[in-house]
């Protein structure tokens, strides 16, 4: 796929697409970042359901101002959300956005399939996909969400860089996958995923999000800007928070931060 035909091809699987999450989607063959378009266009009050997608980003951008490396084959997208809800909620929306790309996978594959606190997703250990939460909160409490999505759906192996250990859906499976018959199934599991989150289904959502990740009962080393912990995640709490207890037997609570398995 290339340049204009991603975008008229985008327009042609969009025009059927009968998913409430999606209220429209508006496809680029390159963008620097969808989630800064997406903001861009929810700053100028684009309404929830708004899908900006790009066939490859020239600067993606991870949490804490990271790379997300975005060449051909990878799946880009943003959503804007409106969500109605207690602003402390919105922290669970991340792993509303993992699970959905966790559930996609497993569906399709038999692969080793998990999620890592907080939300990467991972075959056979190696990262997979990212997600990337952005938002701007208003006085009146209606401000948006931007859901950054990124996907390594059919990406060569020895595109990324070799300081982090990145995989392709493509390259475990040893075939590619057809863009738009993913894309179709993971919008339909955000649709799911966002529907319980409307409906205040939050137990649902842990629930559903622990059964498919690997990091509770592991012992893990958090790294946050300012401080490392090491113990073992015994839960998440109802915010999506991890849960740790320490090799002191103190337990705590981390909000954010990158998670490693020392096991
Ligand atoms: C993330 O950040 O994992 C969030 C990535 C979100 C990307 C999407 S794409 C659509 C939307 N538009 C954007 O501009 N962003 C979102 P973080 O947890 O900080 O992980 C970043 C780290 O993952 C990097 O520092 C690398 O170590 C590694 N990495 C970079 N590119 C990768 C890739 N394609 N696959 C796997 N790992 C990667």
């Amino acid at each position: 796929m290339s340049n204009k035909k991603f975008v008229e091809e985008t327009q042609v699987f969009s025009k059927d697409l009968d998913i409430d999450i999606v209220k429209k989607i508006i496809a680029f063959s390159e963008l620097s970042s969808t989630n800064s378009k997406a903001k861009e266009l929810a700053q100028k009050d684009e309404p929830e359901g708004t899908i900006i997608l790009s066939e490859i980003q020239k600067s993606g951008r991870g949490r804490f101002d990271r790379v997300w490396e975005s060449p051909e084959g990878g799946l880009y997208l943003s959503v804007i959300l409106r969500p109605i809800c207690k602003p402390d909620k919105t922290t669970l929306l991340p792993l509303v956005a993992a699970l959905s790309v966790s559930k996609t996978i497993s569906s399709i594959c038999d692969l080793d399939v998990s999620i890592k606190w907080p939300n990467d997703v991972l075959i056979n250990g190696k990262k997979t996909s990212g997600i990337l939460l952005e938002s701007e909160s208003k006085k009146d409490g209606l401000g948006y969400v931007v859901l950054g999505i990124g996907i390594n759906l059919n990406t060569d192996a020895d595109m990324f860089s070799k300081d982090f250990a990145a995989t392709s859906i493509a390259y475990e499976l040893g075939i590619k996958l057809d863009y738009y018959g993913f894309l179709k199934k993971l919008l339909l599991n955000l649709d799911y995923c966002y529907r319980l989150f409307k409906e205040e289904k939050y137990d649902n959502i842990l629930s559903e999000w622990k059964k498919n990740s690997d990091t509770i009962g592991k012992r893990v080393c958090i790294n946050m800007p300012s401080e490392k912990i090491e113990g073992k995640a015994f839960d998440i709490d109802s915010s999506g928070f991890l849960m740790i207890e320490t090799n002191s037997g103190e337990r705590k609570t981390v909000t954010s931060g990158d998670c490693f398995y020392i096991e």
